[in-house]
């Protein structure tokens, strides 16, 4: 098992400065970072890896950010298009990044959850098999997987458990296609988050550890020791990665409702979630 954080807890964007915080991130005796790529271009990937490098840390993974038009479950075809050619875009940074796994929502953009008609379900499904299908293929060349994250009701209507993911990567029929759990949406939307991750079996790639308030793994309600029982039943060695959010970064805050401070700042956070997350996981 591997450790690490997603650099939303730090910037809403990842730029060349924001290698400042690889230090300190090490500091925590974490293994890896998350970097969230808004879009192509926003850093040096060369720079990023050399820092990584610098600093004993990898990229173990590429989140990606799905905004309003970045859409590959449709109808609108603009915005598909641009889901899936900004999913390309991360997927060739993961190969500059040494990095073998792109991680999220990516089936549809954040914060989509109406209420459709089980035709225009049926209709978005087929879609997104087929959005899938082309950017498997990509994957495939690019020798990077893809995990897909199922999302609380709040955020999608699309997938909210892990029984929505099999079913869609069953649908898609390709190796390429992963299961990303995170244990904030699991505690929401699972009946059982250890039944989750068992379900998810050889195809969980990736763990987002965040609690039940968003704030540090440890310090709430989240069924850790389910968790970690569940992870070993199925023999799990991948990441870990602490998802947690302050008021701090304006626009994350906004976007993923972090109203109030759950600890002081970024840092204790995460070093409080890491040292939690290291002795449970022993
Ligand atoms: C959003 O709630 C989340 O968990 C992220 O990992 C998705 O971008
Ligand atoms: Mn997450």
């Amino acid at each position: 098992m591997k450790f690490g954080v997603n650099t939303l807890l730090y910037s809403a964007k990842f730029t060349d400065e924001s290698t400042n915080i690889f230090r300190s991130i090490k500091d925590t005796g974490l293994d890896g970072v998350e970097i969230a790529l808004e879009q192509k271009g926003d850093i040096d990937y060369s720079k990023t890896l050399y820092k990584l490098k610098e600093n004993g840390l990898e990229c173990c993974s590429i989140c990606g950010l799905f905004g309003e038009n970045r859409d590959i479950r449709g109808p609108n075809k603009e915005y598909i298009k641009n889901g899936i050619s900004y999913i390309k875009d991360c997927i060739d940074a993961c190969v500059s990044l040494e990095c073998k796994l792109f991680v999220g929502p990516l089936y549809s953009s954040v914060g989509r959850a109406n209420l459709e008609s089980p035709e225009d379900k049926k209709e978005q499904w087929k879609t997104c098999v087929s959005s899938f299908k082309e950017l498997c293929k990509y994957a495939g060349e690019k020798e990077v997987y893809m995990a897909i994250e199922p999302l609380n009701r709040f955020e999608t209507d699309f997938i909210n458990i892990c029984r929505d993911a099999v079913n869609i990567i069953n649908d898609v029929g390709s190796k390429m296609l992963k299961i990303h759990l995170d244990t904030f949406h699991m505690n929401i939307e699972e009946k059982s988050s250890g039944d989750a991750i068992i379900e998810a079996g050889d195809l969980l790639y990736h763990i987002h550890a965040s609690e039940n308030d968003r704030g540090a793994p440890g310090t709430g309600q989240v069924d850790w020791k389910k968790v970690k029982e569940s992870l070993k039943k199925i023999g799990y060695d991948k990441y870990i990665v602490i998802e947690s959010f302050t008021p701090e970064v304006r626009i994350i805050a906004k976007a993923a409702s972090i109203w109030r401070q759950t600890e002081k700042d970024a840092n204790t956070l995460v070093e409080k979630g890491a040292r939690f997350l290291k002795e449970l996981f022993g």
